[in-house]
């Protein structure tokens, strides 16, 4: 890399943007080039790979390297290169139809890995690209081309589907929260191990407004909390409600009723916590939805330690020449 400082114009391509005007996918492509040069990031170690979708097509946007690959196993090959290359910087783009459906199986074998890759899943609630056929994400009775009385099936819980299956590291933002999404790519990138980093992405085509409570100031006092690492967990109009907690069960209380202690301070390295949070918090339909960092494990560096176990040489050479193998 020369020592030009690069700028976020630096880590676009030269291909026309195809998404429909008004997509939130340009709101994110934005962000990550602006975190990217924020940290300088080598576009020659840089790797973005994606699977089938309209999130999909972000690859052919950045000026990096990176693979449009096969629709829910951008998670297998970007396995395939973290094992082969841990040199480089790995990002998977996947949408929620392709992490959670065609690829579900890929994504929880990843998470449980814990592998050094960096996994955006731009959730739009609903399959954009094949125009707009509900997903494994889209709310229940929701009406589209392919449930047009109503879905049967209640979405997936991402972030519990994410704590289940072990993952080391989860986040959540929005595209219209621009700080925040930035400030969620960063900690996305600089964990070790595999981070999930889910953002909630305006389909305006085919599922325009599903996260508008998130987004309209008003709204969005009443239904998010975002999360901040050593902070009361609180949420309300006026930011006047909290957690506090009765044996291992939260309830919600009048902030003002109780010292800070008393309450549900956020540790997002707190593994029981975490699991409250997805599991409890998240599924409650009274509570506000959660954004920012869920959880994040301490690391031991066994991500680490599992990419060199698979590479050394001395093992694979001394298991071709063992008493276990044979030739026919
Ligand atoms: C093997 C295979 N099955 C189905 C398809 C059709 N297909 C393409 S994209 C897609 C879903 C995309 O939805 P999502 O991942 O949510 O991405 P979005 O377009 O919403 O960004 C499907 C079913 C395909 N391309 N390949
Ligand atoms: S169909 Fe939806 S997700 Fe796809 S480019 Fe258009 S607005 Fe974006
Ligand atoms: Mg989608």
């Amino acid at each position: 890399m020369d020592s030009k400082k690069l700028t976020a114009r630096d880590y676009a391509s030269d291909q026309d943007l195809r998404w429909c005007p008004g997509c939130g996918d340009f709101a994110i492509l934005k962000q990550t080039q602006m975190v990217l040069a924020e940290i300088q990031a080598d576009p020659a170690q840089t790797v973005f790979v994606s699977g089938i979708g309209c999130s999909s097509r972000f690859p052919y946007y950045m000026n990096t390297y990176g693979m449009h690959s096969i629709h829910g196993r951008a998670t297998a090959i970007a396995s395939g290169l973290r094992l082969t290359r841990p040199d480089l910087n790995i990002w998977v783009i996947t949408g929620d139809g392709d992490s959670m459906s065609i690829g579900g199986n890929h994504l929880i074998h990843l998470l449980r890995r814990d592998l050094n890759l960096n996994v955006l899943l731009f959730n739009n609630e609903i399959y954009g690209l094949t125009k707009g056929q509900y997903s494994p994400t889209s709310k229940q009775h929701i009406k589209t081309k392919s449930s047009p009385f109503g879905s049967v099936e209640k979405p997936f819980n991402t972030l519990s589907l994410a704590f289940g299956a072990g993952a080391s590291f989860i986040a959540r933002s929005i595209d219209r929260e621009a700080k925040h999404l930035q400030e969620m790519l960063k900690r996305t990138n600089e964990h070790e191990g595999t981070s999930l980093l889910e953002i909630y992405q305006n389909c305006h085509i085919f599922n325009d407004g599903a996260f508008e409570q998130f987004t309209d100031r008003k709204a969005q006092k009443l239904n998010a909390i975002f999360l901040r690492q050593d902070e009361v967990i609180s949420f309300g109009e006026n930011n006047e409600k909290a957690f506090r907690f009765d044996g291992l069960s939260p309830r919600a209380v009048d902030k003002a009723n109780y010292p800070a202690e008393e309450l549900w301070i956020h540790d997002e390295s707190d593994a029981l916590k975490a699991s409250i949070l997805c599991n409890w918090v998240e599924s409650n339909p009274e509570l506000p939805k959660l954004f920012g960092v869920i959880y994040a494990k301490k690391q031991s560096n066994n991500a680490r330690n599992m990419d060199s176990d698979v590479l050394d040489e001395r093992y694979v050479n001394d298991l071709i020449k063992g008493r276990k193998t044979w030739s026919v």
